[in-house]
């Protein structure tokens, strides 16, 4: 089963919450990030796990330990799962995915962001990343939509890992990189629509998920 997930990156936790129950039927996860969390508070995603999992995308990229504690305040606030930037390494990919063990979670590593900046240094090594990430343990990758042949080239190279891919509809990435993923994010095109759980509903069957 394919998933659509939700990146709720709106700054106001009332409004999240409130996005979030109304789309909840048509979305598998939300995934929050810095604007959401450094604005409404790191609690706000234990209260978003009551509706659905979450994606803690703190794009983790420091040295192993204060790698450890970030992921580990994520999970102790009701992550399923982290996100980390694969070029930090294979030592900090290693201790983020031991503290996901302990925690029974689950840990995502970007291959190459999604954004136009991500061709000018990270797909020179994203296949490398992919690698490394398979080797510390990580459960998936997050790779993108918006260069659909580096994603080709990605899924390659990930085997059975799982892969998430941002950018379809404000950062016009394809649709076809559904064939690819086993999950789609979508921010904007959701929650900054008219009506969010529309749009996602939309989305389902646009995408055949
Ligand atoms: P939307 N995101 C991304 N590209 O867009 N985690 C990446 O390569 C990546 C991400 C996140 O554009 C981004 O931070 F690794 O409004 C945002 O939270 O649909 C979401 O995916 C995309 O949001």
């Amino acid at each position: 089963m394919k998933q659509l997930i939700l990146a709720l990156d709106v700054m106001d936790g009332e409004k999240a919450m409130e996005i979030a129950k109304k789309v909840a039927e048509h979305v598998d996860r939300i995934k929050v990030n810095y604007p959401l969390v450094l604005s409404a508070g790191v609690g706000i995603m234990k209260r978003l796990s009551e509706i659905k999992p979450v994606i803690a995308d703190f794009k983790i990229a420091d040295v192993p330990y204060t790698s450890s504690l970030i992921a580990r305040i994520a999970f102790e606030n009701s992550a399923e799962s982290v996100i980390v930037h694969g070029f930090v390494g294979s030592d900090t990919l290693r201790e983020v995915c031991r503290v996901a063990e302990e925690f029974g979670g689950k840990v995502y590593a970007v291959t190459e962001l999604s954004s136009p900046g991500g061709e000018e240094f990270m797909s020179a090594v994203s296949l490398k990343i992919v690698e490394k990430a398979k080797e510390a343990g990580c459960h998936g990758l997050i790779a993108p939509s918006t260069r659909i042949e580096r994603l080709r080239e990605i899924r390659k190279a990930a085997g059975d890992m799982e892969i998430l891919c941002p950018g379809i509809g404000a950062q016009k990435g394809s649709i076809e990189a559904v064939k690819y993923a086993d999950g789609i994010i979508v921010g904007r095109g959701i929650y900054a629509s008219g009506n969010p759980a529309e749009e996602a509903r939309k989305l389902r069957r646009v995408l055949k998920i």
